[in-house]
């Protein structure tokens, strides 16, 4: 009974937290933190959240938007060939009927540059997302570290 308790606590985790890293969508199992980094104006930061498409088709993010930076991105974060992490841009991501689209550290996230206003704990963020379907959506984030 230990072992079996063991295998449902301990490796189950483990194969969801996996598959995430893997694909794009995640089960929604997954416990998605919604917040945009603190960072300093001029500096920047990212925001971390999850969009689920409730259409019957997929559907195309094709920008985010935040009016307190001057430059926001989409990123995906890779691997490079010499084993470090990089990161670039992404111009849309396809997100198939049904599905969440999660960005999170380490995966697809939303990059804001060159903020306007210092972001402090305690804030709340406002970004717009642009989607080929549900046309615009818009989101208030909290400042969390
Ligand atoms: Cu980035």
């Amino acid at each position: 009974m230990r072992y079996l308790a063991y295998f449902l606590t301990v490796l189950v985790p483990l194969v969801m937290i996996s598959c995430g890293a893997e694909k794009e969508q995640v089960t929604e199992e997954e416990v998605v933190e919604e917040r945009v980094r603190p960072a300093a104006s001029g500096g920047t930061s990212a925001a971390y959240f999850s969009y689920s498409n409730t259409f019957d088709k997929p559907d195309t993010l094709i920008s985010v938007n935040s009016a307190v930076a001057r430059l926001t991105q989409i990123h995906e974060s890779y691997e490079t060939e010499d084993g470090m992490t990089g990161m670039r841009e992404r111009r849309e991501v396809i997100i198939p009927a049904g599905e969440n689209v999660v960005f999170k550290q380490g995966g697809l996230h939303v990059m804001m540059m060159d903020l306007r206003k210092d972001l402090s704990a305690g804030d709340s963020v406002g970004v717009e997302l642009e989607l080929k379907l549900a046309g615009r959506v818009s989101r208030l984030l909290p400042v969390q570290p």
